[in-house]
């Protein structure tokens, strides 16, 4: 495969393209990021998984970070190959960075919907779903983002395998959210923060979607949500607007923030990267870079802040 300075960031990557990439890029830094494979997914693909951060002797914190749950929103797995490289880049220079990785370990998955993603490329510019079968009808895929076992299926998502937000026949039933979440619970220990990806409406969200009711530690991820939007505003003035998913964009039901929130993920964050509807899913390359660079600001102040608490 390609060597990882002939990978490009600033491009939207096809899926064989991002697989070469993981394979070189794990195997160049093998004291800092290392690979795994959480399972397949539904058309028989790898979902792989980075593991960012030195070793240390004993079990060290972590950060579980997902991008591409939703196939149309390209700029999600970019934002996960963008954040690897800048990992890398930093440690060693950047404090803030060196220190992070020192401390905790940050997984990187950087595509969830590997089937969607490759259709999206395909065949399907808009595709959003998974791309599984069900018997009795022809339409094919579960939005993975209502198929968590949170609230499952009783608002903001459709039992109608045709629609766009189909929850899909029970709770994991698409192989892809089984193998996160079987992931996410055998590391449930350690993991502390659960951050997933996604495009379009500069928004910024944590649980609940699928209820009104408050989190118990609404307080908090509200104000952490606020400095991490500060950030991300602090680079190129991107307006962000942050909340609880039910009341800031709408009440959904089956999301993998509120799911990883319930199971004892206090800090669990949903990004809506840009833009606001111009482009939409279409955001052009040219804006790669900057909604990267803006992007790694909130992260990093979410980051930071779960390694100080
Ligand atoms: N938005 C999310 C969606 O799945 C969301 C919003 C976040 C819903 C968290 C539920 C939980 O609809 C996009 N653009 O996919
Ligand atoms: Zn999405």
């Amino acid at each position: 495969g390609a060597s990882p300075r002939a990978h490009s960031y600033t491009k939207y990557n096809t899926w064989s393209e991002i697989e070469s990439w993981i394979s070189s890029i794990a195997s160049s830094n093998p004291s800092l990021i290392s690979k795994q494979v959480i399972g397949q997914t539904y058309e028989g693909r790898s979902m792989h998984l980075l593991k960012l951060g030195k070793s240390s002797g004993s079990a060290k914190p972590a950060v579980f970070i997902d991008c591409g749950i939703h196939a149309r929103e390209w700029i999600s797995p970019a934002f996960c190959q963008w954040y690897v490289k800048e990992a890398l880049e930093k440690y060693g220079s950047d404090s803030e960075m060196t220190n992070l990785l020192n401390t905790m370990d940050v997984y990187v998955l950087p595509v969830f919907n590997v089937d969607g993603y490759v259709y999206s490329h395909t065949t399907d510019r808009m595709w959003r779903k998974t791309r599984s079968r069900l018997s009795g009808t022809s339409c094919r895929g579960t939005d993975p983002n209502r198929n968590f076992d949170a609230g499952w299926c009783t608002i903001g998502a459709s039992s109608n395998p045709c629609s766009e937000t189909f929850c899909g026949k029970t709770p994991e039933s698409e192989i892809e959210a089984k193998n996160v979440a079987d992931f996410i619970r055998s590391n449930k220990s350690t993991i502390k923060a659960y951050i997933t990806v996604h495009s379009y409406s500069q928004l910024l969200l944590f649980p609940y979607s699928y209820s009104y009711g408050l989190a118990a530690d609404h307080s908090e991820l509200m104000s952490v949500a606020k400095g991490a939007s500060s950030a991300l505003t602090s680079l190129y003035g991107t307006r962000y607007t942050y909340g609880p998913g039910a009341s800031t964009i709408y009440p959904a039901a089956g999301g993998s923030d509120d799911w990883a929130y319930d199971l004892g993920v206090k800090y669990s964050y949903t990004f809506e990267l840009r833009d606001t509807g111009y482009y939409g899913f279409l955001l052009p390359e040219s804006q790669i870079k900057p909604t990267c660079e803006e992007t790694m600001l909130a992260v990093n102040y979410i980051t930071s802040y779960v390694l100080k608490n």
